[in-house]
């Protein structure tokens, strides 16, 4: 698919390159000076806007003195708007150029702080400025790709969209990882997870999904870790595990394909190997708990029956598959207070979490849901939570219980995966971690 144009009499740099308007055809573009040279008395101005980046020639034979003028001056960054006809020039990036006729700098700008050799933690200060680079302009269209197929698989299928609250008054996935708030005096949280929140609306809805911040207070910074991220999460009565194994990775599965179709160029140029994508095929590979810890302690890696898998081992594994696959069966010692006791072995919790290849790890954690009212209660009491903060949540049980199953998606570490960044931070604009709050 091409992109649009970017607004009425204006063409985008991407629709120049992508040969749209044959040879010598007049052309009108704004956007700002991505880079600037002179050469041979030419100025070579490279314009970007949302679309690419095209470069235009600026030559004072043809433009006159007071537009050469006013390019020769301007800096990187500055706004400008150029009109001109577009040219084969296989010197150009990207094969074409404009042969600017006519021209004026709308905004000029001082000099731009980032010039190419920062660290991290400059980039991170200049993130309002960083967000221009081809870079993350690539990634936030990859970003706005998964989210549009998301949406787009559940839509099919007659789900149903809700909206959770943020603020809330009890904790999901455990106390310490609480953003705590003050709300009117009373002590709120930021939610960690709207799935309390999805089991309600089942009784209403049957299927729903909702996409939603959440926040999780994590005290070290990781490469897959943010104390925000956006959380795409699904809820479906009658569903039990397995049904929901499947709603998974038919989702990762579509949306995979989806940016691949659509963003096949981001991918390229964020140097991602697409066929490690294209493998992205179901049916997943899975493997029990109790199975993971035996291939790992055949690798060597020393790890105990009930442990939770670090990051290490998590990476230990990921090594055994080319495409995502499946963890399911966990001790109920390391999983969350609903989910459902394993008929066949009580030590056991019918969760699931999906692991993406590559090294990455964990995209994904859900489970069928307790639906008895005494083991729930016993649960919440185990784990040493107040039970009165759960009565709304309890009331489920007792009002015509029914099997259910959903699970949680890592917006930001799915699009990690797809895009294959080095760290969780670049796929998200406003990345928040330990000591990252502005801008
Ligand atoms: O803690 S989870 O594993 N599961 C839940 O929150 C369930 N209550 C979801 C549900 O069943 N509705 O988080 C789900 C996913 C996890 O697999 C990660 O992909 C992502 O949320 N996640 C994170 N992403 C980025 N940063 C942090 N800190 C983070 N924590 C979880």
């Amino acid at each position: 698919m091409s992109e649009r144009g970017v607004g009425e009499g204006y063409v985008g740099a991407g629709e120049v390159l992508e040969g749209r308007l044959p040879e010598g055809n007049p052309a009108r573009l704004r956007g700002w000076i991505h880079r600037k040279f002179v050469v041979g008395g030419k100025i070579f101005v490279r314009l970007r806007d949302s679309t690419g980046v095209l470069q235009c020639v600026i030559d004072r034979s043809r433009v006159g003195d007071e537009v050469y003028g006013a390019f020769e001056e301007a800096k990187r960054e500055s706004s400008i708007v150029v009109e001109g006809t577009v040219h084969r020039e296989p010197r150009a990036p990207g094969g074409w150029e404009l042969r600017v006729t006519r021209g004026h700098v709308v905004w000029p700008s001082e000099d731009f702080p980032i010039r190419g050799k920062e660290g991290v933690e400059f980039l991170l200060d200049n993130r309002h400025l960083w967000l221009r680079s081809t870079r993350m302009r690539d990634i936030l269209k990859i970003k706005h790709t998964v989210l549009g197929a998301l949406r787009e698989y559940y839509l099919e299928r007659g789900w149903w969209e809700v909206t959770p609250p943020i603020l809330t008054g009890s904790a999901v996935e455990g106390g310490a990882t609480l953003f705590k708030v003050d709300y009117f005096g009373e002590p709120a949280y930021l939610s960690q997870s709207a799935q309390l929140y999805l089991e309600v609306l089942i009784y209403s809805l049957e299927r729903v999904w909702a996409i939603t911040p959440s926040f999780r207070a994590e005290k070290s910074r990781t490469r897959r870790h943010l104390s925000e991220y956006t959380h795409f999460e699904v809820e479906a009565a009658w569903m039990n595990m397995e049904d929901m194994m499947r709603v998974v990775e038919e989702t990762v599965e579509h949306v995979v394909s989806r940016v691949l179709e659509d963003r096949r160029r981001e991918l390229e140029n964020l140097g991602r190997d697409t066929s490690a994508l294209e493998r992205v095929k179901r049916p997943f590979p899975r493997l029990t708990y109790t199975e993971a810890v035996e291939r790992l302690r055949s690798k060597g890696v020393a790890m105990e029956w009930g442990e939770d898998f670090g990051a290490d081992e998590e990476a230990a594994l990921t090594r055994d598959f080319d495409r995502p696959f499946f963890v399911t069966l966990f001790p109920k010692q390391i999983k969350a207070f609903y989910m459902k006791e394993y008929e066949q072995d009580p030590r056991l919790v019918k969760g699931f979490d999906l692991l993406a290849p590559e090294g990455y790890g964990e995209i994904v954690g859900g489970s069928e849901r307790e639906d008895s009212y005494e083991k729930l209660l016993a649960r919440i009491r185990e784990e040493g939570l107040d039970p009165k903060d759960y009565y709304w949540y309890l009331d489920l049980r007792r009002y015509g219980s029914v099997p259910h199953s959903g699970y949680g998606l890592g917006v930001e570490r799915l699009v990690m995966w797809i895009a294959g960044l080095d760290h969780i931070r670049d796929a998200t604009p406003f990345p928040r971690f330990r000591e990252r709050l502005r801008p």
